[in-house]
């Protein structure tokens, strides 16, 4: 990704009822087609907007409802709530691992230790498996969750890179950091199809940590503050929460990374987000703009 991101102020795509000062306009894809110029993509963009945008996407702010410990060391790829605990996927060569989180103490139980030359990245729960995608090591690890902890029960192998990674309870769905949304059989890992997600009719690149929310799909987009909800058969982005300054800047120190992981407890409708080597995590409610 040579374009990097492409940041758009609200009052030149005139959304006057948002508070923010920069949202996400994003893909290397969109640069390139307008020539690498961010004021023609600008232009573009407003353009496509009168002329081809279906409906406007709703956008969020949000309210923080508590605060609990998270540990900075934990390099958050993959995130999620099932039975009553959350689960977390952490990267980095030599420190990836599946863990479980106290959340009230934040503190761990390891599961898994990836060996050094893997960089751990999405996982997702389906049943009693969970699966964990690499970065580049082009494997799916998947693992029989017993009263013991994880078993290892077998491994797939798949092209491009492990982003994020989600389940619907029949599916899984992963992204490789491209725009594109896979859905894959969770027995072979097969690709059985892909959707585009789109904002305002333009390519959402960089689509990170994932979570299936009430037949939506929330992504983080790599290096912003904001979450995008999408729906899972057109791709199209229906919602944007803005997250800005929701790690306050004393809780911030040289190693903080981005936001990332999103985790929804279904039976208490509790919404959970953090951050890469983030001291905190945070459980938050949305509100509409
Ligand atoms: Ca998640």
């Amino acid at each position: 990704m040579i374009y990097g991101l492409l940041f758009v102020t609200l009052q030149d795509i005139a959304f006057q009822r948002m508070k923010l000062t920069t949202i996400l306009l994003l893909a290397a894809g969109l640069l390139t087609a307008c020539g690498n110029s961010p004021a023609r993509a600008r232009k573009t963009a407003k353009n496509n907007a009168a002329t081809t945008l279906p409906s406007e996407p709703k956008y969020y702010t949000y309210r923080v409802k508590a605060a609990y410990p998270h540990s900075p060391k934990a390099y958050t790829q993959g995130l999620l709530w099932h039975e009553g605990e959350l689960w977390e996927g952490t990267g980095l060569h030599g420190e990836s691992v599946v863990q479980t989180l106290d959340l009230q103490t934040g503190r761990s139980r390891e599961l898994v230790r990836l060996p050094r030359a893997e960089f751990g990245e999405g996982i997702a729960i389906l049943g009693d498996e969970l699966f964990q995608l690499t970065w580049q090591s082009n494997t799916a690890h998947v693992y029989r969750i017993t009263e013991e902890g994880l078993k290892k029960i077998r491994d797939h192998r798949y092209a491009g890179e492990g982003w994020g990674l989600t389940s619907d309870g029949k599916k899984l769905y992963m992204t490789d950091g491209s725009a594109n949304l896979y859905t894959l059989d969770p027995a072979t890992f097969r690709r059985e199809g892909h959707v585009t997600v789109t904002w305002r009719g333009e390519p959402v690149s960089y689509l990170n940590e994932l979570e299936w929310i009430d037949g939506r799909i929330w992504a983080n987009v790599y290096t912003t503050d904001q979450l995008v909800i999408i729906d899972p058969a057109t791709g199209r982005v229906e919602g944007v929460v803005d997250l800005t300054g929701l790690l306050p800047d004393e809780e911030r120190t040289p190693t903080t990374d981005v936001l990332n992981g999103i985790a929804w407890d279904a039976d208490a409708k509790r919404l959970f987000v953090t951050g890469k080597n983030w001291s905190k995590l945070f459980e938050i409610e949305i509100i509409e703009q």
